[in-house]
């Protein structure tokens, strides 16, 4: 990778131009008479002059070169706000920094005019964001596929102890960075009726009629690599009504009527994201969603194609879609549907080349959230989709059959239609060439439970990419000073590749290195707490120990189990004289809940009610804080993070298929309490029992307990006396009513063992508790966790899917 430097001086003039002549052209007024939002504005103009050239010169050095290209299709892109990470990425942060500062205005001041892109829930949304910036960094020719919703993920307002979801108008001032093409539009067709009408020479061609069309307009957002010249393309699809009204007075009241209906229900399309994390709602609106952004996509990406080459058969050589878990599964069908409608190709060519155009990664195998669809709804919306998934069906258990005689257990296991639904994930894997898992763990267990009949059928395809995190935004940008405590050592080379960072273990023993970790620490727990007194109106200490879960709230994450050992610990302060806390604790939550998951908000309320009762007791002399900190997203966890002194990763081993939370605690020094689910037994992997603390049933035992039984949460009940004290005082109005979650816990007979893993969590506290009390030693350990989770960088990801998925190598451009 080619990192160009510049000269910071020459900068900071060319900079002032543009400044103070994109302010004056925009708003015909002096810089001095802008208001904050028009100074961000601006700044965000004048960045977008600095990534055009290239943006063209990439596009034009990937088309003349004919380079493989990736198209990374997600449903979700969390991208958060892009002013920091686009500055850091075209080194123009200290010169513009200088700049503004002879211009009396401060940065710092201006990131928060930037509203949060929020358009996914959670870690699959996010993934996406990281990966599109490492693709661009590592000068993959990589880009990003969504939608472009109105209203991205709620956003969370605490009123009277509970979560309100209050709709998130993020566009209401605009988007800066997006650039909207609506010569690039594409139609997109929905309902009416498809048939194969037989010509008069014995061929047949699909016919589909009476459909309805929509217009896919694409906004593009360029995506900048770091100090490499590369931008890439992140494009985001709305749904928009083409006709227009001119001819009004020609039409009757009844037809104004329908095209009302028809705008408005245009409009629904990328109105608003699913607040669901990993969970499949179902709905007609969604299967309408994941189809208008994949037919938009794939018919952008084979006409683009189509501009440089003379056929399709080439293609699978020249064009990668990876789908970011089933959601654009559908991307197999519509690629058959356009190879063969579109350009009439024979069905076993376009099935060779879709075959080896698609890849699919799962991101989970919690079975609420495995995607199927009713055969009904299906054929309704998308007939002619639904008569060449039912042929791909068809054709591919006619091989099973052939290879496998007689082994009808099989045929049905593989089925992409069973039981009068479509399987988004059977579709995923028959019409892929790789299909992956997101961390060691997770991987194993496809291959073993959950996808073992298509690993039997085809072992070739299964592999694993253990997920990984941007380090430019998750500690270059959101912990600057760690970062420069970090080119100290090694200078910024480690910056371009975070293997680097392993040499960092020659220091762990450096009382100067640890001092200047500590004080980092110090600094960013500090803003924290000031953040907190701000916003929550509750006093914490500076040398508490900070103990951390930040996530979307769900039931096998286990934030019900934390809130409940707090509630033991409280209980024991209160009434044993023997026990002491050695050390004060904080213990933050935040994130939300999805509106309609109801254990999801009890657990909230909880949290929020425990929070009220030991926060504003002074016997117990601040040995216990509780805060949960409202409407946790990007933005708020790059504050967060570098802040934490403790990660709590404590999902019910198997569930967690990878987790990127724990990566971005990691990097920042904190110490990971876990479980050993997903991406936790590689950071233990990486940094040994004596910087983390690992407790909990193992996957396998869960596994075992699930598939065989045997377990009764009403014994756990009655015979552990923790558990046992903490459940009644959800009833006994010690915090007030929350026989929900007692019912929950009885109810589903535990089903991710809060119970049973209780007194194995209040252990692995004490323990984590006593290593904090030695000062030096955790600080080394915080050094040995940063200094060994380089491998967690979503580099090092995007460099393994590029070798053994896509096939591709960096472009240097010109
Ligand atoms: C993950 C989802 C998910 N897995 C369905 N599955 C959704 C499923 O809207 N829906 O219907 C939305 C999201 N999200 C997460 O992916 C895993 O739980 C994490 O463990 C993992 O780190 C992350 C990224 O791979």
């Amino acid at each position: 990778m080619s990192v160009i430097e510049r000269n910071i001086e020459e900068m900071k003039e060319e900079l002032k131009q543009r400044f103070v002549t994109t302010a004056q052209i925009n708003y015909g007024r002096e810089l001095s008479g802008l208001d904050e939002h028009e100074i961000y504005e601006t700044l965000a103009q004048v960045v977008k002059q600095y990534t055009s050239e290239n943006w063209i010169k990439t596009n034009k050095q990937y088309q003349e070169n004919d380079e493989k290209q990736v198209y990374y299709f997600s449903i979700e892109f969390l991208l958060g706000r892009l002013l920091n990470t686009n500055l850091i990425n075209l080194d123009l942060k200290n010169a513009l920094k200088a700049m503004l500062k002879e211009l009396n205005l401060d940065l710092n001041n201006l990131y928060s005019e930037e509203p949060d892109a929020g358009l996914g829930n959670g870690g699959l949304g996010r993934l996406a964001a990281c990966f599109v910036d490492s693709m661009a960094s590592l000068g993959l020719p990589a880009h990003g596929c969504g939608i472009r919703y109105q209203y991205g993920l709620f956003e969370q307002k605490i009123v009277n102890d509970q979560q309100v979801e209050i709709p998130d108008n993020w566009l209401r001032n605009g988007f800066a960075w997006e650039f909207r093409k609506p010569n690039k539009a594409v139609k997109v067709r929905l309902d009416g009726e498809a048939y194969m009408r037989i010509n008069d020479d014995g061929t047949s061609t699909a016919v589909h009629e009476g459909y309805t069309e929509v217009t896919a307009v694409p906004y593009d957002v360029p995506v900048i690599g770091y100090k490499n010249r590369t931008v890439n393309t992140l494009r985001l699809w709305n749904a928009e009504a083409g006709q227009d009204f001119s001819d009004y007075a020609t039409l009757t009241n009844d037809e104004i009527k329908e095209r009302q209906e028809y705008r408005n229900n245009v409009n629904k399309i990328t109105e608003f994201l699913y607040p669901e994390d990993s969970t499949n709602e179902g709905k007609r609106l969604r299967l309408i969603q994941e189809y208008f952004f994949v037919s938009a996509g794939v018919q952008s990406i084979v006409r683009h194609y189509m501009q440089t080459h003379d056929d399709l058969y080439g293609f699978a050589d020249k064009v990668c879609i990876q789908i970011n878990d089933t959601h654009p599964a559908v991307a197999v069908a519509e690629l058959m549907r356009v190879f063969i409608d579109d350009y009439g190709m024979e069905w076993d060519d376009a099935w060779d080349i879709t075959r080896n155009t698609v890849a699919y990664t799962n991101h989970t195998i919690l079975p609420e959230a495995l995607e199927k669809w009713d055969r009904k709804l299906f054929k309704k919306l998308l007939p002619r989709i639904d008569m060449i998934i039912d042929e791909i069906n068809r054709r591919f258990l006619y091989e099973v059959r052939s290879k496998y005689p007689n082994d009808e257990e099989l045929v049905r296991e593989l089925s992409i239609l069973q039981d009068g639904q479509v399987h988004m994930a059977r579709l995923a894997v028959v019409g892929s060439f790789s299909v992956n898992g997101v961390a060691r763990l997770h991987s194993n267990i496809l291959k073993e439970s959950t996808l073992k009949y298509f690993y039997k059928y085809f072992p070739e395809k299964f592999n694993n990419k253990t997920n990984g995190i941007t380090h430019r935004r998750w500690m270059i940008s959101a912990n600057n000073d760690l970062a420069h405590v970090i080119d100290d050592k090694l200078t910024r080379a480690w910056r371009g590749d975070t293997r680097m960072m392993k040499q960092l273990n020659q220091y762990v023993d450096n009382p100067a290195f640890l001092k200047s970790i500590d004080k980092v620490k110090r600094a960013r727990k500090r803003a924290l707490a000031q953040y907190v007194l701000t916003h929550n109106k509750v006093r914490i200490k500076v040398d508490s120990m900070f103990d951390v879960q930040v996530k979307r709230i769900h039931s096998y994450k286990r934030q019900l189990m934390n809130i409940m050992h707090i509630m033991y610990q409280y209980d024991r302060l209160k009434n044993d004289p023997t026990y002491n806390m050695p050390v004060p604790v904080v213990y933050f939550f935040g994130g939300k809940a999805a509106p309609g998951y109801f254990i999801a908000k009890e657990t909230i309320r909880l949290i929020l009610a425990v929070a009220n009762k030991i926060n504003t007791d002074p016997s117990i002399d601040g040995k216990i804080k509780v805060v949960f900190l409202e409407n946790f997203g990007v933005s708020l966890g790059e504050m967060v993070y570098p802040a934490a002194d403790v990660s709590e990763q404590i999902s019910t081993a198997s569930k967690e298929a990878s987790g990127t939370g724990n990566m971005k605690f990691m990097m920042n020094g904190a110490i990971t309490l876990g479980t050993m689910d997903g991406a936790n037994v590689e950071i233990h992997e990486q940094v040994g029992d004596d910087n983390c603390v690992i407790f909990g049933m193992r996957s396998e035992e869960v596994i075992n307990l699930y598939e065989h039984g045997g377990y009764s949460a009403w014994d756990e009940y009655n015979t552990n006396a923790n558990v046992r004290k903490v459940m009644n005082q959800m009833t006994d109005g010690t915090y007030g009513n929350f026989q929900s979650l007692f019912d929950y816990l009885v109810n589903s007979n535990d089903e991710f063992f809060i119970m049973k893993d209780f007194n194995a969590y209040i252990e692995a506290h004490e323990e984590i508790v006593r290593r904090y009390q030695n000062h030096n030693a955790w600080l080394r350990s915080c050094a040995v966790n940063i200094a060994n989770s380089g491998i967690f960088s979503s580099d090092r990801t995007i460099a393994e899917y590029a070798e053994d998925i896509w096939n591709i190598k960096p472009v240097d451009i010109k």
